[in-house]
């Protein structure tokens, strides 16, 4: 069988965590050289370097079987691909806004102004769904000056720390959509063995990126409120201590609610508390 083609981006804001992802799978392929295809050595899979813009349709085509790019690029391309994983990284809001000292009472207020946008698909259907005649301006880059060159009213673009805006003298105001990076592939790609192993290595990375380790002391007879706070991946090991009476309990937790836990099992007595970084997890 012929290696699958993964296309990532080859330089920009998604290449290094789209690098680490494969490599944090175990996957060796050189990054250095110029060239825009990389076999890699222990692993049936080829890497394609390519700009974003080009990843879905690229996809689509079946020249790559699988590709790394953000939501944003496939909705503006309309292109139809299956979004196999969600990868987290790359997070952005396309948003609309405008000259931070202007009243913004609504959408509505777009009637009649300009917008200027590397994005006019995405802003032309939203515009279109809400009922708002507003001029589109498609430009190519640095959307965030035309307001103060007089160029547009208001723009339409990608919002991450939102310090882009803030430093141009704009606000947001309206949300068009979310965006993230995601494992795209082409029509049956997930049926390959291949695409399902490098699937089954992705989502043991990206559950252990979301996961802590624990390793705690606690009393025997405040166990069972410790077992119930930390349930685990299937339920938490629990080993005895030197000390009679006392163990030592094994067990996961995630980090969006991480904090909060640590308090609650800090209160039901734990002691001892140790924190491990994982790196996979196989379910
Ligand atoms: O060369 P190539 O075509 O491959 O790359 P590119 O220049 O088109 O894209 P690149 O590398 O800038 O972005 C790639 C992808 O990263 C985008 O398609 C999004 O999915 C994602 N992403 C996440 C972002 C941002 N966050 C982001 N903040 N892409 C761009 N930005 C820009 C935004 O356009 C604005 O200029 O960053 C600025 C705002 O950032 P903040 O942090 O100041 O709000
Ligand atoms: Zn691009």
């Amino acid at each position: 069988m012929s290696p699958i083609k993964i296309a990532i981006q080859k330089s920009g804001r998604l290449n290094e965590k789209s690098v680490a992802l494969l490599k944090n799978c175990g996957i060796s392929f050189e990054t250095t050289g110029r060239s825009l295809i990389a076999p890699c050595s222990n692993f049936p899979m080829e890497v394609l370097f390519l700009r974003d813009d080009d990843i879905p349709e690229y996809v689509r085509d079946h020249t790559a079987d699988l590709g790394i790019c953000g939501e944003n690029v496939i909705a503006e391309k309309r292109v139809k691909v299956e979004c196999l994983q969600k990868l987290g990284f790359g997070k952005c809001s396309l948003s609309i806004a405008v000259p931070k000292n202007t009243a913004f009472g609504g959408v509505a207020e777009l009637n009649g102004k300009s917008v200027a946008t590397t994005y006019p698909v995405i802003l032309g259907d939203y515009l279109k769904r809400n009922g708002i005649d507003a001029n589109i301006i498609e430009v190519s880059g640095s959307v965030e000056i035309s307001p103060a060159l007089g160029l547009s009213d208001a723009i339409c673009d990608l919002v991450s720390t939102g310090g882009t805006l803030r430093s141009n003298g704009l606000k947001p105001v309206t949300e068009i959509m979310k965006s993230e990076a995601v494992l795209i592939g082409a029509n049956g790609a997930a049926s390959n063995p291949d695409v399902q192993e490098l699937l089954l290595r992705i989502r043991s990375v990206l559950r252990a990126e979301g996961t802590k380790y624990v390793v705690l002391n606690v009393e025997e007879k405040k166990l069972g409120e410790i077992v119930a706070l930390l349930p685990g991946v299937k339920s938490p090991t629990v080993v005895p201590l030197a000390e009679k009476g006392w163990v030592a309990v094994h067990s996961v937790v995630s980090e969006a609610d991480f904090w909060e836990k640590m308090g609650q099992i800090k209160a039901a007595g734990a002691q001892g508390i140790v924190v491990m970084s994982m790196e996979k997890i196989i379910v």
